[in-house]
């Protein structure tokens, strides 16, 4: 079997590269460990940038986003029991963000392939290998119902996920790592209850930091932080909603619905970049070469803002045959990526209760928080990049 891109993972990146390329003409093929079905039971992000709203329409499959979509124009950050509105909109000369669940734009992104007639493979496990990368002739190999199959092509993407068999793949001496791993984690429940507020809240709060985000007017997605050891088996739904309503201010609590959880998870927080994105013609892209703590709902825009670099790059070899955009994808995707890291990390570090924090780091958490709701300019670095910086 030939293809010219073989994308590894059927997540959003390999989804939305593989609609990107069909697009433009280039014939690409999806190989996922995991069974759709199985895809999408995860549930992951909720924001979405406009730069990834502007993708999926770039793709044709940003009419759902637009019906059901709800497009904000700020958040809420709750610290010393009162909340304080970031005028995001306001702040940043009209710019938005959308809450869609990433869940949705999965389903969207593979109804289209599939009405596109295009060849992803799922169910293929743990049998996908890469070969050739580093020469002429790339090619992944993996086994489906017992038979083995290659598939030659001209690049592979690893659209893999941060447990991926591409990462993976690459030399270790080939590869620089950086991470950091946070002591917490957010638990997070899913619920049909209406959400507590019309925008999402982010709660600092001596017990620890909290989220309340939404999916739908009747459909919501709350966090709390935990300690990383703690088991999501130990918590039950009122637990986590009596959890929940200690961390909110008297007005949250008054207006919170609880019900049923159709989902409780735990998420570990943990910074990683590798560095670079590319080794011949394999391409690193979205979570299997980067990961930020989801504080500031950035993970699945950074995916997206990787696929559209990666299609731009692909497009422009094969309309024009220059290599141009190829050579330079790693460096240009590493540079949102950082910035993206920084923002993650300084709002993850402002918001949560570290071992370390104490009387006096929650004293200087509340101090800088009371400044930044204060001031035009930090209220504008914030929401600049809370929207999304420009491509
Ligand atoms: P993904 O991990 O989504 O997809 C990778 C795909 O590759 C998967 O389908 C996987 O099955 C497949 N795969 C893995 N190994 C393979 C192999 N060997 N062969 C073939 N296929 C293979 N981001 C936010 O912005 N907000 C959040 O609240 C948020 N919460 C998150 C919670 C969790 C538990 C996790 C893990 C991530 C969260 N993220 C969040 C980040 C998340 O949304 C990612 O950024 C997004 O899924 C990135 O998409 P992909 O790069 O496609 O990676
Ligand atoms: C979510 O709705 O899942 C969500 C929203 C904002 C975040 C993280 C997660 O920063």
């Amino acid at each position: 079997m030939r293809t010219q891109v073989a994308i590894v993972g059927a997540g959003p990146s390999g989804l939305l590269l593989g609609q990107l390329l069909f697009k433009a003409g280039i014939d690409n093929i999806i190989i996922e460990r995991q069974s759709a079905d199985y895809v999408l039971g995860r549930i992951r992000a909720g924001v979405l940038e406009q730069v990834t709203c502007d993708l999926l329409d770039e793709c044709g499959v940003g009419a759902r986003m637009h019906r059901q979509g709800l497009v904000h124009g700020g958040i809420e950050l709750l610290f010393k029991g009162a909340r304080h509105r970031i005028d995001m909109q306001q702040l940043t000369g009209g710019k938005t963000v959308t809450v869609y669940g990433q869940t949705e734009v999965t389903h969207d992104l593979m109804d289209a392939r599939r009405a596109e007639g295009l060849e992803t493979v799922y169910d293929a496990g743990d049998t996908v290998t890469l070969h050739g990368f580093d020469g002429a002739h790339p090619r992944v190999r993996y086994v489906k119902d017992g038979q083995p199959h290659e598939i030659e092509c001209d690049f592979i993407a690893g659209c893999d996920g941060y447990h991926g068999v591409s990462r993976a793949s690459v030399p270790q001496a080939s590869l620089k790592t950086y991470e950091k791993v946070y002591p917490f984690g957010w638990l997070g429940i899913l619920a049909d209850v209406p959400p507590v507020s019309h925008e999402l809240i982010y709660a600092n709060t001596e017990r620890g930091f909290a989220l309340c985000s939404m999916r739908s007017p009747t459909r919501s997605r709350y966090y709390v932080q935990v300690p990383s050891d703690e088991k999501v088996e130990n918590w039950s739904d009122d637990a986590f909603w009596a959890e929940l309503r200690s961390r909110l201010d008297p007005e949250a609590r008054d207006h919170l619905v609880t019900g049923p959880s159709l989902e409780k998870s735990i998420a570990p927080l943990r910074s990683f970049v590798a560095e670079p994105m590319r080794f011949g013609s394999l391409f690193l892209a979205g979570d299997a070469a980067h990961i930020v703590p989801p504080t500031g709902a950035k993970g699945l825009n950074l995916a997206a803002s990787d696929v559209k670099y990666l299609s731009s790059a692909f497009i422009e070899f094969y309309r024009e045959r220059s290599r141009a955009g190829v050579d330079h994808y790693s460096e240009k995707c590493l540079r949102r990526v950082w910035k993206a890291e920084r923002f993650s990390w300084w709002f993850t570090s402002l918001m949560h209760r570290f071992p370390e924090t104490g009387d006096f780091g929650q004293k200087l958490q509340e101090a800088e928080l009371d400044y930044l709701v204060g001031s035009a300019a930090a209220s504008t670095a914030l929401a600049e990049n809370y929207v999304g910086l420009p491509l």
